[in-house]
């Protein structure tokens, strides 16, 4: 049984995790995730793709949005609104249950670790999903038209309008690998990036101290999934954020953010390959529309560890 360890971020991530988790037995699959999108809100402590990725392997995902949960209500969200509010992140009622639940159990001593353990056996999800840390790291994005904003901010509240200047990690020199995303990358034999925004989503896990060096300890191979086909986003702001900050919006500039720690680096079959001396370039169809899609990419990026 092949252990595999997928670094996600919010949406796109979470679609390569539902392959894989279709694909692996629960307990070959340890998912990190960032959780440098995370932030206060109204008192409570939302940790977006956390909840994206547990919403989506429980099957209860907002199959529009790719957040929240499936048929979810505006209840609290008009209250607030009869209130004089103005609220602009749309935290449903459901949803806000996983809110009040983190935020109390925060407030009890457990770790992120902890609770994203709770929730994820309370809905029934079998993998292990592990935050890229317990401290808090939050991203914070330069912008033109503002300067540094909270990332849901910028990604939110402005709709990643404003030019990216700049990106930093706030908290991460204080943050450290949890023993229990160590102990995984420890014992993986392969370990897979998937398809999410370099700067927003991976970045922040790669600045938690000694990740870097665990990735590179561990003695699985690297894979990486571009998140760039045809010089567009599949969803986010990538490609926009890449123009801004000066870099050629291709896989191959993803692809070169990861070269010196991804053995293989698999771009869409759509676009041409290029010349790169590292890492080794393959093509696959990346487009991930539905499950059988999702199923399809997982696979296919599973048969690769064979080849690196
Ligand atoms: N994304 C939006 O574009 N607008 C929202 O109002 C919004 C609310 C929201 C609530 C809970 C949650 O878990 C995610 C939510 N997201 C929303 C998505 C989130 O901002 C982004 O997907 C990630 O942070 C980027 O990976």
């Amino acid at each position: 049984m092949k252990r595999v360890v997928l670094f996600v971020g919010g949406v796109g991530g979470a679609k390569l995790a539902l392959g894989m988790y279709r694909v692996l037995p629960p307990d070959a699959l340890t998912i990190v995730v960032n959780t440098g999108d995370d932030f206060w809100h109204y008192g409570l402590r939302v940790c977006p793709d956390t909840d994206t990725v547990l919403y989506t392997l429980a099957g209860r995902v907002d199959p529009v949005n790719g957040w929240g949960i499936a048929g979810d209500t505006t209840v609290t969200l008009d209250a607030l609104r009869a209130l004089g509010e103005t609220p602009w992140f749309n935290i449903k009622d459901r949803d806000i249950a996983t809110h009040l639940l983190r935020t109390e159990m925060l407030r009890r001593g457990h770790t992120l670790t902890q609770i994203a353990a709770h929730l994820a056996q309370a809905q029934g999800v079998t993998c292990r999903v592990l935050p890229m840390s317990d401290q808090f790291v939050e991203t914070r994005v330069q912008t033109r038209e503002h300067g540094w904003l909270d990332f849901q901010e910028y990604f939110v509240r402005h709709r990643c309008q404003p030019t990216v200047l700049d990106v930093r990690y706030e908290g991460a020199e204080q943050a450290a690998v949890t023993p229990q995303v160590a102990q995984a990358l420890h014992t993986a034999d392969l370990i897979v990036f998937a398809p999410s925004n370099p700067w927003l989503s991976i970045m922040p896990m790669l600045h938690v101290p000694g990740m870097r060096a665990a990735i590179a300890q561990s003695a699985a191979p690297s894979i990486a999934v571009t998140p760039i086909v045809e010089g567009r986003a599949i969803k986010g702001p990538a490609a926009k954020m890449m123009a801004e900050m000066g870099y050629e919006v291709s896989y191959a500039s993803v692809a070169r953010f990861y070269a010196d720690f991804v053995r293989v680096f698999v771009y869409d079959k759509r676009d041409p390959l290029r010349e790169l001396d590292a890492p080794r370039l393959v093509a696959l169809d990346t487009i991930m529309t539905d499950e059988a899609s999702k199923v399809r990419l997982a696979r296919e990026v599973l048969a690769l560890s064979e080849m690196v």
